[in-house]
């Protein structure tokens, strides 16, 4: 939060996304009791076990709400089931009638479980670790309710931008009502900081840019100043490289996510200077240990401490050992101890 609100923080700062998940046995332990993913989800006492687990073994300074992005265009009215081993299947959502029926203003409202989840944690976190609450993007929500699920190349979602279809403007336009209503009512509940995952923002071109990644960012933004909503917003539109500043200003978020592939040298020159910069070690480079750990975290701790929040470039693997979790959070927590003495 101080680096987030442009102070000197007294430590580096640093998460993991996913840092709740499938590399963790107890995280497998607790999902197998509730059920299936999406009855954890629901389940405030168990998604706050699972947010709590990392932060019981590892010295993070954040832990992230354990969701999804696709709860809310469940509660807008998408059905929506995880296969086993398959990933998330929806009701796709590809013309005006269906993009008319998507439920905006009380979908936020049906989200309460959540908000539970986020008073849980806010009670049971130390002082010291700030609260994350998230929700995806529009355009990459958008991707998900066009293709009915995950899909390796997002082609009718990029089409339908190409062509400029009606419908996929009332489908970004619901999906920026709910969610600000849904990060709203987050942050009221205790979240004190706030995450947009922008997972396929690196799929449209110039041009297209402005209309799907960074206006509806920027209105669900305002959105939330609006209703007196002040948490700063990290946004992480993934894979959009040096349209980054282009991002940050069009939308007025306090940090951007970097990914993994964005040079640090890059980071360092031109987007520190003028934003926070979280991000951005390669999630293989945890499961891959030993140099490519140490030189991978070592080229990051080159950002400055009061400009950086250190976290991976995507979500860990479920492949990730613990152990190489646990020499990274050293190698990051070595640096703070060598300028105290
Ligand atoms: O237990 C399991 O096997 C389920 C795996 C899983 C987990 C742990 C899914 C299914 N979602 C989550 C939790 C989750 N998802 C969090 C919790 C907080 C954290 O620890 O980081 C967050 C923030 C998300 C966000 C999310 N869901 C994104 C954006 C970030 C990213 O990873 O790029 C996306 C794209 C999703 C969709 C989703 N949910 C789950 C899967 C397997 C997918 C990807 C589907 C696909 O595109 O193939």
């Amino acid at each position: 939060m101080q680096v987030l609100n442009g102070e000197m923080p007294w430590r580096r700062p640093v998460w993991f996304m996913r840092q709740a998940g499938r590399y963790l046995d107890e995280y497998r332990a607790t999902r197998a009791r509730a059920g299936s993913f999406l009855d954890l989800c629901y389940n405030p006492e168990l998604a706050a076990e699972v947010t709590l687990q990392p932060i019981r073994r590892f010295d993070v300074d954040a832990a992230i709400l354990f969701a999804d992005i696709l709860l809310l265009p469940q509660m807008m009215g998408v059905d929506l089931r995880f296969q086993q081993g398959e990933g998330p299947r929806l009701q796709p959502v590809r013309d005006m009638n269906a993009a008319e029926n998507l439920k905006a203003a009380q979908a936020a409202g049906d989200l309460a479980p959540v908000y539970e989840t986020v008073r849980i944690l806010r009670r049971e976190l130390p002082d010291h670790v700030s609260l994350i609450g998230f929700c995806g993007a529009p355009w990459t929500v958008a991707t998900y309710i066009v293709e009915g699920g995950g899909s390796p190349e997002r082609l009718r979602t990029r089409f339908a931008a190409l062509n400029g279809e009606p419908w996929l403007d009332v489908i970004i336009d619901r999906l920026v009502e709910a969610s600000a209503a849904y990060l709203a009512e987050q942050a009221r509940a205790g979240a004190q900081a706030l995450m947009i995952f922008d997972t396929w923002a690196g799929d449209l071109p110039d041009g297209l840019r402005e209309k799907y990644i960074f206006q509806p960012v920027a209105r669900i933004i305002e959105a939330l100043r609006a209703k007196g909503i002040d948490a700063p917003v990290i946004g992480f539109a993934r894979g959009i490289g040096p349209a980054q500043p282009d991002f940050a200003r069009s939308t007025a978020v306090a940090a951007i996510g970097c990914e993994a592939n964005m040079p640090v040298d890059y980071m360092r020159k031109v987007l520190a200077p003028e934003i926070v910069v979280q991000g951005n070690l390669d999630p293989l480079a945890v499961i891959a240990g030993g140099e490519v750990l140490e030189q991978g975290v070592q080229r990051l701790l080159t950002l400055p401490k009061e400009r950086h929040i250190f976290n991976l470039g995507h979500g860990f693997r479920p492949d990730t050992p613990v152990e190489h979790v646990q020499r990274m959070m050293d190698l990051i927590r070595a640096e703070d101890e060598s300028q105290d003495v």
